[in-house]
């Protein structure tokens, strides 16, 4: 069988090697990642193993594939690839709650169940029929960063679990309950200015906080008098040193 991965994730290349020993019981496997990412293109500049893709304009041995895998792939996949190949996503959420962008942000705000989510793709946003699943409780001190990683590594986790079964296309995928609820990149960035006479509790402070940090990344700020724009993060501390 012949299998596309199409990631926009480097986390997720980094663990092609062992990935492949997983793809390779089945048949080929290719990696590509979509053609608009510049990080991704600069980090694999001489990489022979992987090759770009718009799916906007899809060539035509896209078609020769038995299976493609979104894994964290930023494009829509459209009406003719997914009528044609089976397409699968491996989404960082615990589909139908906060199906879209970066769902343990969201999580961490409105207390909705966070994880991970094997499934079908069809013409909406990570919201097709449900093949594995599998939920990352969530505790008062994680942050951001420290939740995804905990769901990254159990997304590798359960996708070895369920490989076989993904890969010989023996499974009963099922529709989640309900549609759940979606949210963009532009919900993600209106939560990022601070207002800075905002009145609420201490733990709603703390939740947006710890939502919004993530190593790496700036996110939330403020405005001083000045006008300067000020960065905020939290580090949060377990005293089991579990954070
Ligand atoms: O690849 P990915 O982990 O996932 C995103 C979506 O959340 C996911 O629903 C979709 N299926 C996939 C294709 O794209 O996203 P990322 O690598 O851009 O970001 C990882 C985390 O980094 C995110 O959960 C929160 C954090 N982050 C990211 C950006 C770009 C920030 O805190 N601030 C940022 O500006």
């Amino acid at each position: 069988m012949k299998i596309l991965v199409i990631t926009d994730n480097a986390r997720v290349l980094k663990e092609k090697k062992n990935l492949d020993k997983i793809f390779d019981q089945y048949g080929k496997v290719a990696y590509c990642y979509s053609d608009n990412n510049l990080e991704l293109k600069k980090m694999l500049k001489k990489e022979n193993a992987f090759f770009s893709i718009n799916l906007k304009n899809l060539p035509s041995f896209i078609f020769d594939f038995d299976l493609i895998i979104s894994w964290h792939c930023k494009q829509l996949f459209p009406k003719t690839l997914i009528q044609n190949v089976r397409c699968i996503n491996i989404h960082p959420g615990y589909n139908p709650y906060n199906r879209g962008w970066f769902p343990q942000v969201f999580s961490i705000l409105n207390k909705k169940p966070c994880g991970v989510t094997i499934h079908e793709i069809d013409e909406h946003l990570d919201h097709g029929k449900i093949i594995a699943q599998k939920e990352v409780p969530q505790e008062k001190y994680y942050t951001s960063k420290s939740y995804y990683d905990r769901i990254i590594e159990t997304e590798f986790q359960l996708f070895q679990e369920c490989a076989d079964k993904i890969l010989k296309g023996i499974y009963q995928p099922f529709f989640p309950h309900d549609e759940g609820n979606l949210n963009l990149r532009s919900d993600f960035n209106q939560l990022l200015q601070i207002e800075l006479n905002e009145v609420g509790t201490f733990e709603s402070f703390i939740d947006r906080l710890r939502a919004l940090s993530f190593e790496g990344y700036d996110n939330a700020y403020f405005f001083d008098e000045k006008g300067k724009k000020i960065y905020v993060e939290l580090k949060l501390k377990c005293s089991d040193n579990d954070s």
